[in-house]
């Protein structure tokens, strides 16, 4: 059968356009597709939640390709191993309480998990504003990543969600925004986004589970945006507090749609 290229194109547009119209409302909207957020994704799509992940880059993964200066291989703490088992990552201990893992593998299953899970990515979006009503945030505006790159004067969409989770790592973009714009409180001490603190691996990967909760009203910060946001230290690479982090927001979510469908 001759192929034709115009059914090509139509199948491309058709199923992209299901996927977007689908995911317009959601139960819970993960900005950022670094470890933190895909672990996120695959909890919460497992226990059958409507999830979509926006990711600003081509590929997803953030800051795990690289592992440490660019060596492709990644830590991971006794803590988080399980975790490194529930996504069939391969990993060999180092020593006691220090294992290893491949970089690329490990981001690999965490895709694919997450995507065979039930996530859907909207991948080379950025996610550039918050749509807030009653104090609390309802939505998130979002805009085509080349849209940013090129500076264009070109007007964003919206999508609702009844959560969202901010891990956009150091940046914390989702939570320098609702600061910039909302006008009222964090719920750090300061009621401001507290700056990450320098690197210090103990204490930081604590700190990376600890801070994973609720900062405004409707947003979750999990993985490295947790330090910035709540002023904890950073830890470089290694990753066992990234995956527990986004492991503990979706449980905070899950226990939260199910009080909201009480
Ligand atoms: O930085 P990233 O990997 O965050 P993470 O999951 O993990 C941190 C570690 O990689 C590492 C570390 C561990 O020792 O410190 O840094 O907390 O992934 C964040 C992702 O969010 C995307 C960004 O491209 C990256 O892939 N991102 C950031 N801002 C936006 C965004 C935005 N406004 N819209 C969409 N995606």
């Amino acid at each position: 059968m001759a192929l034709d290229e115009v059914i090509i194109t139509r199948a491309i547009v058709d199923r992209y356009h299901e996927k977007l119209v689908n995911h317009l409302d959601n139960d819970v909207i993960i900005v950022g597709g670094g470890p933190a957020g895909l672990v996120a994704a695959y909890y919460l799509a497992k226990a059958g939640k409507k999830v979509a992940l926006f990711e600003r880059k081509l590929s997803l993964g953030g800051g795990m390709w690289g592992g440490g200066m660019m060596f492709n291989e990644i830590v991971v703490q006794e803590e988080g191993v399980r975790i490194l088992d529930e996504f069939g990552i391969r990993y060999r201990e180092f020593q006691p309480g220090y294992y290893t893992a491949g970089s690329v593998e490990s981001v690999a299953m965490l895709i694919g998990k997450a995507v065979q899970a039930g996530t859907e990515v909207f991948n080379l979006f950025s996610v550039e504003d918050v749509m807030v009503r009653d104090d609390r945030v309802c939505g998130l505006v979002i805009n085509w990543t080349p849209v940013e790159t090129a500076g264009l004067h070109i007007d964003p969409l919206v999508v609702k969600s009844s959560y969202v989770v901010d891990a956009t790592g150091h940046d914390s973009e989702v939570i320098d925004v609702i600061q910039r714009k909302a006008g009222s409180e964090l719920m750090t001490e300061t009621g401001k986004i507290m700056g990450e603190k320098s690197l210090l691996a103990e204490v930081a990967e604590k700190a990376t589970v600890d801070c994973t909760k609720e900062i405004y009203a409707g947003v979750y910060v999990a993985g490295m945006s947790a330090n910035a946001t709540f002023g904890a230290n950073r830890m470089g690479p290694v990753f066992g507090g990234m995956l527990l982090s986004g492991e503990r927001v979706a449980k905070l979510i899950l226990a939260r749609l199910e009080e909201d469908n009480k």
